[in-house]
């Protein structure tokens, strides 16, 4: 089999995955119609992809069962997205272009669509045909990266500090948990399914950690000088907030250095 380097082929490949299972494993009408809409409204598919190419790193065999474990998630992922719209979290009437979950389906229908992707996201990480140790150790790096230790407790961290100025180190720890243990769990996952050594999963990991840093600080420089890549993000706020950002704290120009040094870090990853 080929390998799939080009970033655009892999987010085809994601696509057509997710437009082709989406609605086998959902059995009520309307919850399928709320959850289909916001996984299939766009998106970049940046964390399957990532998964994808790391997995091709050591293994061109991309079966179904890896591409279905891979697209795990962006279901939960998709989860995050609409919860984090919610009248009671960010109150955010665009996502992704379109209106957001609840704006079309109603805030109970958003909740239970959120909950029906984290579930099923679980499910398809699980109910596949690779080998159980590899199921097993994706279950434990899944929940721990996604639940109350990583992007849960990011979450619960970003509401509180919606009240208070906080450091850089703390700005630093809540995105590492909002945003970046599942952009690490979406870069070790391609290594667990390939099941390489655990020296390789390290190394995949420290990638995967100071990657998610520079994918925030550059979503966070975006918010202030993007144009288009910012197109579809919020424009709603009913209650006076406070929002944390790199920019904020570091100025456009340090935000810009910081970025630079993540990305450098990045390409740099070594063992120590
Ligand atoms: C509700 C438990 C819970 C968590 C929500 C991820 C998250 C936590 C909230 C999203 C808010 C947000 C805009 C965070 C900034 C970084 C981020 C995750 C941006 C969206 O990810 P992209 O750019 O989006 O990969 P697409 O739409 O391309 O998939």
């Amino acid at each position: 089999m080929k390998i799939i380097n080009n970033i655009d082929s892999l987010q085809s490949l994601i696509n057509n995955y997710l437009v082709a299972n989406i609605s086998n494993d959902i059995s009520q009408d309307t919850l399928n119609d709320s959850m289909s809409y916001s996984l299939l409204a766009g998106g970049k598919r940046l964390r399957p992809s990532l998964t994808l190419a790391t997995f091709q790193i050591f293994n061109d065999q991309l079966s179904d069962d890896v591409i279905k474990a891979a697209c795990a998630v962006e279901l939960l992922h998709t989860y995050s997205l609409i919860h984090d719209d919610l009248p009671a979290m960010d109150n955010d009437d665009l996502r992704r272009g379109v209106a957001t979950n609840h704006v079309k389906f109603g805030a109970g229908m958003a909740t239970l669509a959120g909950d029906g992707l984290l579930t099923l996201a679980f499910q398809w990480v699980a109910d596949n045909q690779l080998d159980d140790h590899i199921v097993r150790q994706l279950v434990i790096e899944f929940s721990k990266a996604a639940g109350p230790a990583g992007m849960v407790a990011g979450q619960a961290a970003d509401i509180l500090g919606e009240h208070q100025q906080l450091t850089i180190n703390q700005l630093q720890v809540l995105h590492s948990n909002k945003t970046g243990a599942l952009l690490r769990y979406a870069t070790i996952a391609g290594g667990i399914i390939a099941d390489v050594d655990q020296n390789t999963l390290k190394l995949l990991a420290k990638f995967g950690e100071i990657f998610g840093l520079a994918f925030q600080i550059y979503d966070d420089l975006m918010d202030v000088i993007g144009t288009t890549a910012q197109m579809g993000k919020q424009v709603h706020k009913d209650h006076d907030e406070h929002k944390n950002t790199y920019p904020e704290l570091l100025g456009i120009d340090g935000t810009k250095k910081a970025l630079s040094r993540a990305l450098g870090d990045a390409v740099g990853t070594k063992e120590e």
